[in-house]
């Protein structure tokens, strides 16, 4: 991973957040003047970053905005991070897995994250649209090249949906629950999905998107009429914003964790994670493909990450993806 010279100040100012960190040492650390130094202590601030610097203390920080910063990311980042090992913030995009999907296909290699604070066409499963208003969420998408079969890609689905609730726990008191195969639910409503696609020849998986997107701080306001009653962001939800930041670096480093985790041939450890979270399975459910309506019972997560689902005929059906609703009842 490149740290730029930005990163590197960001990564001092916070190692040294209690004492301050002086000008003459970053400026002898980086090889750099202490004008140059001072120079991007002045763009951080006019980003909105606080910085106090007083005669003999050296610099603090003491505030940190709520805007997406690709440095500040990389700052707080392990160096050998794959998942995050190149990260992009666009203003506004179309759609961030299409422009990812554009540029695996260009051939760069994996680990590149793009973020966008708005999205003017986000999209869902089969077409559909999510609404990713200005700087409320964290819209972003993340290019792989995985070892995986076509059939062996809803793991990445279940890593995605793994990771986010773990940094939805680790950064807040609240419990999400994951809903197969790529929603995560708050109080029952909706908070963040998972779009998860691939170029792929037959047998192999030629790079892959998957595509998160979260609701961060969004209000009643922000989501259409009929949303309001499905779903919810972490901000309503806790009832105070969030540092969007902050929430994106655990959610890096928790998709980093998993990534490596089912590159090892460990996705079994990744699926009892999940399994735990999973309010699908033990319940009846009823599931809508595209052809056709599926009834029956939720057992279990196979080793691809598909589920088994019991019919009323006594076989086990294997889905792989489709839209699923629960019968809030637990018994068979
Ligand atoms: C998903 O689809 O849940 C996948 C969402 C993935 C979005 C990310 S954002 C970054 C990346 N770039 C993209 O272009 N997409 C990915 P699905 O299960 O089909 O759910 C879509 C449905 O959720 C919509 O039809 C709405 O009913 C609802 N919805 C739309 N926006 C929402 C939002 N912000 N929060 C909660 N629900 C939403």
């Amino acid at each position: 991973m490149m740290m730029s010279t930005l990163s590197h100040i960001l990564r001092a100012l916070r190692n040294d957040a209690g004492t301050g960190v002086h000008g003459t040492d970053i400026s002898q650390k980086l090889g750099i003047s202490r004008a140059a130094v001072w120079s991007h202590i002045e763009e951080l601030r006019s980003l909105g970053y606080g910085i106090n610097a007083g005669p003999h203390k050296g610099y603090r920080l003491t505030e940190v905005p709520d805007i997406l910063i690709a440095d500040d990311l990389t700052s707080q980042l392990s160096e050998d991070q794959i998942i995050g090992n190149q990260i992009r913030v666009f203003r506004e995009t179309a759609s961030t897995n299409q422009l990812v999907d554009q540029i695996g296909l260009a051939g760069e290699p994996e680990g590149l994250v793009i973020f966008a604070e708005s999205q003017t066409q986000g999209r869902g499963r089969l077409g559909r649209q999510w609404i990713s208003p200005s700087k409320k969420g964290l819209w972003f998408s993340v290019l792989l090249r995985p070892a995986l079969r076509p059939p062996q890609m809803t793991q990445l689905t279940v890593i995605a949906a793994t990771a986010l609730a773990r940094a939805i726990r680790e950064t807040t008191p609240l419990i999400p629950e994951i809903k197969w195969p790529n929603d995560i639910l708050i109080n029952g409503k909706k908070v963040a999905g998972v779009l998860t696609e691939m170029s792929a020849e037959p047998d192999r998986v030629l790079h892959a998107v998957i595509g998160i997107g979260l609701n961060v701080n969004l209000n009643e306001e922000n989501f259409p009429d009929d949303l309001k009653p499905l779903a919810t962001s972490l901000r309503l939800e806790c009832g105070k914003p969030i540092l969007r930041s902050s929430l994106a670096v655990h959610l890096l480093r928790a998709l980093d964790a998993d990534y490596r985790r089912i590159r090892e041939g460990q996705f079994k450890m990744v699926s009892e994670e999940w399994e735990s979270q999973c309010i699908t399975l033990q319940k009846r459910v009823r599931i809508h493909q595209m052809d056709r309506v599926i009834d029956g019972y939720a057992e279990s997560l196979d080793s691809e990450g598909a589920l088994m689902v019991r019919t009323a005929s006594g076989l086990l059906e294997r889905i792989t993806g489709g839209d699923v609703t629960i019968d809030k009842r637990k018994v068979k």
